[in-house]
């Protein structure tokens, strides 16, 4: 009994490796597999063995069996991939792949409302390279040649003159160098500082401002930002000015809006002082006119910087500027 169903098996087996077609294997299955194959026909005659064979006989013979489906199924899927339909098969009934639709970066976003908010007020846009001579990174804006923020701790150097634009004010000391004054423009764009932790990313965004002319005011100055603000956020968020210092500006501030969260209480976001500091602004020191040929006798102007990446933070309830940067969907796509 034993040697029959080998035997079989050994026979089927070398048929199914010589089989040339589809057609001739199918054929081969029906011989040994079908309704009244061999294999079929010699598990059902089992029943007829006297029932101490059977149970050898049976597994035996639905061992062979699952050797030979084996079999056709490796042969059927070779003569397949060697057959020419293989190559050119297109399965119309499958559901079409949808790309996955793109949407605009949350500092995208909030750029674009930056400017528009600033566009609406009479501002025009002004961009320049992020790759910068010191001369307009540090000399023209009045940044002495041993000023901290020129150390190789704070800024990345491509050479010894050249460095990446640690904020845009060099793209407005190229407008003005250009135009004369009145000036009104904005330099929205990528910065670089050599700094990296949960509140520092070694790039992020700023749009600065420029408003440059005769009679230009510091209550100009509050009037522009309080409005940006009110845009921005709601008009019930009011600005406070806190003297400050940069060696562009003088005199300078920093500015804090009321907390958006517990709008004046105190809590986390804030550190419970109610407030929170969004940009940083004054009035246009005199050397940096006079780097750019402006009478200061005539001229004065403010400006202010905003970190982008902040305001975001702000909108939107972000508590850790990396995430901007680390391309994860899950987190994109909330925006
Ligand atoms: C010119 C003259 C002056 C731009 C200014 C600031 C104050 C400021 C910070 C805001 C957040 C940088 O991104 S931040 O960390 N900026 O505090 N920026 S005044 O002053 C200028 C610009 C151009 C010709």
């Amino acid at each position: 009994m034993e040697n029959t169903i080998d035997q079989i098996c050994t026979e089927a087996l070398r048929e199914i490796e010589t089989a040339k077609s589809k057609d001739s294997l199918n054929a081969i299955s029906v011989k040994y597999l079908g309704r009244k194959g061999i294999v079929t026909q010699f598990l059902r005659n089992i029943s007829k063995l006297p029932s101490e064979e059977r149970p050898k006989a049976g597994e035996k013979a639905n061992e062979i069996k699952k050797i030979l489906e084996k079999a056709f199924e490796e042969t059927a899927n070779r003569l397949y991939s060697q057959s020419p339909e293989a190559h050119d098969f297109v399965d119309v009934s499958l559901p079409g792949r949808s790309a996955l639709p793109g949407s605009l970066h949350p500092i995208t976003q909030i750029t674009r409302q930056i400017c528009d908010i600033f566009i609406r007020m009479g501002f025009d846009i002004a961009e320049g390279p992020e790759i910068e001579s010191d001369y307009y990174n540090f000399e023209a804006l009045n940044i002495p040649k041993y000023h901290p923020a020129r150390d190789m701790q704070d800024t990345f150097y491509v050479s010894d003159n050249i460095v990446l634009r640690t904020h845009t004010s060099p793209v407005q000391v190229r407008v003005m160098e250009k135009c004369k004054p009145p000036v009104k423009v904005i330099a929205p764009g990528k910065v670089y500082r050599s700094d990296s932790d949960i509140t520092h990313t070694p790039m992020f965004h700023q749009v600065e401002g420029l408003m440059v002319g005769e009679n230009i005011s510091f209550g100009n100055l509050k009037g522009i930002l309080t409005n940006f603000v009110h845009l921005m956020f709601d008009e019930k968020t009011s600005l406070r000015f806190r003297p400050s210092f940069f060696p562009f500006t003088e005199p300078s501030a920093e500015v804090d809006m009321l907390c958006v969260m517990c709008r004046g209480n105190g809590c986390r976001i804030c550190s419970q002082t109610g407030w929170i500091e969004v940009l940083g602004a004054g009035m246009v020191h005199p050397a940096v006119f006079e780097n750019v040929g402006y009478d200061t006798t005539k001229i004065t102007g403010f400006a202010f910087g905003i970190g982008i990446e902040r305001i975001t933070m702000l909108k939107y309830g972000i508590d850790d500027t990396r995430k901007f940067f680390e391309n994860d969907f899950r987190f994109l796509r909330q925006f």
